[in-house]
């Protein structure tokens, strides 16, 4: 496990006013890596608020520390931190942003554009992995709370340990949340199997539409405004939708098209190794993974269909 350079431990020691921030539409890795190192800090008695993208999906809503989410915020603070955000864009922030003497990036994504004061930028499975070791070096003790939120960054970044960013660290971390807490197994659960009855038939219908392209093992997955709306709004989409083209034999890269208004789309794009489909997303003003990646798309599908077969005829793989 890398050292954390001694900057961002000298930042965080001597620093008292932080402020949290986080991407849109904020996912387990990004709220576990917020609870785990706001607890943290506050156990080093500082101040810390925390500005967050509400409502959060309902398999996120346990922490106790969600209570401290969304107070009102002070004029300045010494340090905002920014975590799991690739871009500054990328961050939900506040309308009028507070004052701060650093801006310090904390972030596992490769399209990172080091866009802080400061920047730790690894690529690790999951944010929280980064923001497990921080708190360690600074020798906070972790509560069963602050275990159960580093967990939910990993196993959610790391689709319960299944995709390729799973490193000897990533065990190594969660051997040691083992230490905290014994069982993780109504965690795993609550965050990887249960949906309510809208999630499920959301993810009826994103399976009703899969289409593979005649040439080549591409997925497509399509999730109409109309069908959206029915079962509840874009809420109700799990992470896990984007994989099941991914899941089905023989495919090699997958997009999930979600319509969030008429003719607007929110993709998701999976791919098997070597495929790297994060270039795709940089196009379009998104970002990720090599294997996972997201943007804002409201053009030509068949444009889209073509970015994915290039990716496909260009990069030799096999499957
Ligand atoms: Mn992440």
């Amino acid at each position: 496990m890398k050292k954390i350079p001694d900057e961002i431990i000298k930042c965080l020691n001597d620093n008292q006013r932080f402020l949290i921030l986080l991407h849109q539409k904020p996912d387990g890795d990004a709220i576990g890596s917020a609870v785990a190192l706001g607890k943290g800090l506050k156990q080093l008695n500082k101040t810390v608020d925390y500005y967050i993208d509400l409502p959060l999906e309902d398999k996120l809503v346990f922490f106790n520390e969600i209570q401290a989410f969304n107070q009102p915020l002070q004029e300045s603070y010494d340090v905002i931190v920014y975590l799991d955000c690739s871009t500054s864009s990328f961050a939900f922030s506040p309308a009028e942003m507070p004052a701060a003497k650093i801006k310090l990036v904390i972030d596992h994504h490769k399209s990172n554009a080091f866009y802080g004061d400061l920047n730790f930028v690894e690529i690790t499975g999951a944010t929280a992995e980064i923001v497990f070791r921080i708190l360690r070096a600074l020798t906070v003790e972790f509560d069963e709370e602050m275990a159960d939120a580093i967990f939910t960054g990993i196993t959610t970044d790391t689709g319960s340990f299944q995709y390729s960013n799973v490193t000897v660290d990533t065990h190594l971390i969660a051997s040691e949340l083992y230490a905290i807490k014994t069982n993780y197994a109504p965690l795993s659960k609550r965050l990887h199997t249960h949906k309510n009855i809208n999630q499920m038939k959301m993810t009826g219908a994103a399976i009703h539409s899969l289409e593979i392209l005649d040439s080549m093992p591409i997925a497509l997955m399509i999730l109409d405004h109309e069908t959206i709306l029915k079962f509840g709004g874009t809420i109700n989409i799990t992470d896990d939708v984007a994989n099941l083209g991914q899941n089905t034999i023989g495919v090699a890269i997958t997009a999930l098209l979600k319509e969030v208004d008429q003719g607007e789309y929110r993709v998701s794009l999976r791919a098997k190794f070597p495929y790297d489909i994060h270039e795709i997303a940089l196009k379009y003003g998104g970002g990720g993974h090599e294997r996972a990646a997201g943007f804002n798309f409201n053009g030509d599908i068949n444009e889209l269909k073509r970015d994915l077969m290039d990716v496909y005829e260009n990069q030799n793989g096999e499957n």
